[in-house]
């Protein structure tokens, strides 16, 4: 029966490891070896990032590390910018927008302008006995994303070769097992490549390859680098000869042999660099070569699946499953795929997990990886978006856990922007600007029109809040998220402004932009929604945690005063302060419809009139070409409760701007670069599609353990492409686990499991009714508020079944 399958489901999951058939819809696969980097496998342990490209006389791995950053520990702020801060203001009130951009470069940014690079370490090279154009059947390439490992095999005159490689973040190593059907028939050489100019490669110990660099300088910014790569590969041969020779091992006659790569830095944190690459190394090398490739396997999937297998979702199987994983995606539009799509949104999740765990660096531009010495970008943070879209997917996808290492940077960051703070604005708190590297750069960089962008620190801080919202983790919410937003509104308290034109009636943020566009301003939109968003979280939760109450009732007087959101002339929501859009603009930021989507102040049922505004907007924007912007509109449309636009979007995103390996491509049709954001906001976008959780229930405040202190919309914005399926496992605000199966393009039965005990608030087209069957408890006493709307009380751990009210 349906009921008992979505029950079932949930528990297996809770359960843990099951056999997942061979022909798994969670692969990717070539037959093929990658030619270029876009097409080779990512695989990922947070601290480490391998590219696997399957050669088959070659086989090459490309790696980073995380912390491998060109640069050192520094401050760059400039000292002359607290007294030109009202001096670029006041150019700005009188019009003089160029002036004041100038005056802000001599004065008011970074020095050095630029901020630092992430790099690559280089390369595992494994040349086999093999002739290059070897002649071979049965090849095959793939990337199972729930066993986290990526699998090359082949047949070569009649023995079957096959390679497993992972990255365990367990053992904190790239693990690499090469076997062969008939024994002594594993003859390979391994050492390694790298662009660094500074590097050495050679054998220590008879069995490992090691390789010694220094970060390379950024050219932009010329400051000495000063963190140092290991890299070692330990060769664990089973039978046949391991010999040394010229910075390399050569391996004869083998039956079988593991490698284990480890790599490390000196960086400690952004102040101290005094850490021992090579000791890093060799620990992790020692708590591993004991164990047999199995044990290490094991350990790697079980810390995998724990995460990955929270949430499933089908949304059905066509023919074109069946084809390699680059011609699916050639197809994308001509023929029905549904099943690309939950392949998409699992290799999403995928790489968060790969490229972010606690301890690690956050995902970068690229996550954790990047083949170049000068990535686009820098592959640093970029947080006017990038950064922030990384993490979109995180708590509602039921990788809260994946969210720590952006915490901890956060944290970091809210420290050095301190002095950004007091040094630029002689403003208490914290602020930073829209770009953070590793050194915890919180300056405005690049050039005033675009890098004065006082609220990414704050766009940040939200994330912290959101955790709470969806974890209701009061400790973490005492701990780390208060202190970091009550700092962040302080910042806000002391720099928001009277608008003049507006006879001082509404303060304003600035000197500021709306990101990337328009030049240096005053007041646009974004920033004040975002604004917004961090003094209901400190009102809030000063609430929660019975403190502050002055400053609670400071910020509730303020944030009356913060010039609102604005509808323009032609019917759109204001970017900025003035009137002064243009319908044909197509800029790829969306920065305006931020109270829409990450945000929630803009919302169908609350706000409507702003709500056709954003849609406006939206509209005249069109589609682009760029994969984040993209991104953002399948999850902007869903909250506008626009199904097939948001699918619209979705669908772009995999045909436009997605590579042979599933890696987004930024800009559709050019060469470069790689950036993952799209990979993880196209995901979150499809999860607003089916559940949201962002309308808040005025009756209710989350003080009230009793309240149901959000809706939560079953498929609010569910497309014809997908007329039946099931998820499981997706998170809510106000602590709710939810699985929902649908039919003919409605809901069947959803079940709501409990983790805080919060009263419930389900909102859903399609009728729905409690039932008191299955594992649920007796249906609670249930009463329909309005007609779409159902509330009950929940206990916690427990889960509630409904159901279509006219089956
Ligand atoms: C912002 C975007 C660009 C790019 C960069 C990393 O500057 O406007 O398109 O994504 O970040």
């Amino acid at each position: 029966m349906r009921c008992a399958t979505l029950l079932s489901v949930g528990l297996l999951v809770l359960q843990g490891p099951t056999a997942v058939a061979e022909e798994s819809p969670l692969r990717l696969w070539y037959d093929r070896p990658a030619g270029r980097w876009v097409e080779a496998l990512p695989i990922g342990n947070g601290h480490m990032g391998g590219m696997v490209f399957g050669g088959i006389a070659t086989e090459r791995i490309q790696f980073n590390e995380d912390t491998f950053w060109s640069g050192k520990p520094m401050d760059r702020q400039s000292p002359e910018a607290v007294e030109a801060l009202d001096r670029i203001r006041r150019l700005l009130f009188d019009g003089k927008q160029k002036d004041a951009e100038k005056l802000a470069m001599e004065k008011f940014m970074a020095r050095p302008l630029r901020q630092e690079t992430y790099q690559t370490c280089g390369d595992l090279v494994l040349t086999f006995d093999l002739p290059e154009d070897a002649e071979t059947e049965n090849y095959r390439r793939d990337l199972d994303l729930d066993a986290a490992l990526a699998t090359v095999s082949f047949t070569h005159r009649g023995t079957t070769y096959r390679r497993e490689m992972f990255a365990s973040y367990p053992a904190r190593l790239i693990v690499i097992r090469l076997t062969a059907d008939t024994p002594g028939k594993i003859s390979f050489t391994a050492s390694f490549t790298t662009p660094h100019v500074d590097n050495r490669v050679s054998v220590v110990d008879g069995d490992t390859v090691l390789l010694n660099a220094g970060a390379t300088t950024h050219k932009g910014t010329r400051v000495p680098c000063e963190l140092r790569l290991e890299a070692r590969a330990k060769i664990l041969a089973e039978g046949g000869s391991v010999s040394a020779s010229d910075g390399a091992l050569v391996v004869r006659g083998a039956d079988a042999v593991t490698i284990l790569l480890a790599a490390a830095t000196n960086y400690v944190n952004w102040k101290d660099v005094s850490a021992n690459p090579g000791a890093r190394c060799a620990e992790r090398l020692k708590a591993a070569e004991g164990k047999r490739f199995a044990e290490l396997l094991a350990a790697h999937q079980e810390d995998h699946r724990a995460l990955f297998r929270s949430v499933t979702l089908d949304l059905g199987t066509t023919a074109a499953a069946k084809l390699p994983t680059d011609q699916r995606i050639k197809q994308v539009g001509n023929e029905p795929d549904p099943g690309l799509a939950a392949l998409y949104f699992q290799f999403g999740r995928y790489l968060l997990v790969a490229s972010s765990r606690p301890g690690s660096q956050p995902a970068n531009l690229q996550g954790n990886w990047t083949a170049e010495l000068f990535p686009p970008w820098d592959s640093k943070w970029t947080i006017n978006i990038n950064t922030e879209m990384n993490y979109w997917p995180a708590e509602v996808t039921g990788l809260s856990q994946c969210a720590e290492p952006l915490f901890a940077m956060v944290e970091d960051v809210s420290v050095a922007g301190r002095r950004t703070a007091k040094m630029l604005y002689g403003a208490r708190g914290w602020v930073a600007h829209h770009n953070t590297d590793i050194w915890r750069g919180t300056e405005p960089i690049n050039n005033s029109n675009h890098g004065i962008w006082p609220t990414g620190g704050a766009w940040l801080a939200t994330h912290l809040w959101e955790h709470y919202l969806f974890t209701g983790d009061r400790q973490f919410l005492a701990t780390r998220a208060y202190p970091i937003l009550k700092q962040c509104a302080l910042f806000f308290v002391d720099t928001l402004v009277k608008d003049p034109r507006s006879d001082g009636k509404w303060l304003i943020c600035g000197p500021s932009n709306s990101p990337e566009q328009g030049g240096l301003v005053m007041g646009p939109a974004m920033d004040h929604q975002i604004i917004r968003a961090v003094f209901n979280a400190v009102i809030e939760a000063s609430a929660i945690l019975d403190t502050d109450a002055e400053l609670r009732g400071e910020l509730l007087a303020l944030m009356d005063r913060i010039a609102p959101n604005q509808i323009g002339r032609f019917g759109q929501l204001q970017e900025w302060l003035e009137d002064k859009d243009d319908p044909k603009n197509r800029h790829r930021h969306l920065s305006h419809l931020w109270g829409v989507f990450p945000g929630s102040e803009i919302c169908v049922v609350k706000t409507p009139a702003f709500t056709k505004a954003a849609a406006v907007s939206l509209n005249h924007r069109g589609m682009g070409n760029v994969g984040w912007s993209l991104a953002w509109q399948v999850g902007l449309w869903a909250r506008l409760a626009e199904a097939e636009k948001s699918y619209a979007a979705y669908r772009a995103l995999l045909s436009r701007n997605t590579n042979p390996n599933l890696f987004d491509q930024c800009f559709s049709g050019r060469a470069r670069p790689f950036q993952i954001d799209a990979n993880l906001g196209g995901p979150a976008g499809l999860a607003e599609m089916l559940v949201q959780s962002h309308v808040r229930n005025d009756e209710c405040r989350l003080s009230d353990p009793k309240g149901a202190p959000f809706e939560i919309s079953l498929l609010p914005a569910l497309p014809l492409a997908w007329p039946e399926g099931r998820v499981t496992g997706l998170r809510t605000r106000g602590g709710f686990v939810v699985d929902i199966a649908w039919e003919n393009g409605e809901l069947d039965e959803a079940v709501i499991r409990s983790t805080l005990g919060n009263g419930c608030r389900i909102r859903c087209k399609t009728p729905v009714k409690l039932t008191p069957d299955g594992d649920a408890t007796p249906a609670p006493e249930a009463g329909t508020v309005r007609k779409d709307v159902l509330e009950f009380a929940t206990d916690v751990g427990r889960s509630y079944r409904l159901r279509a009210a006219e089956r």
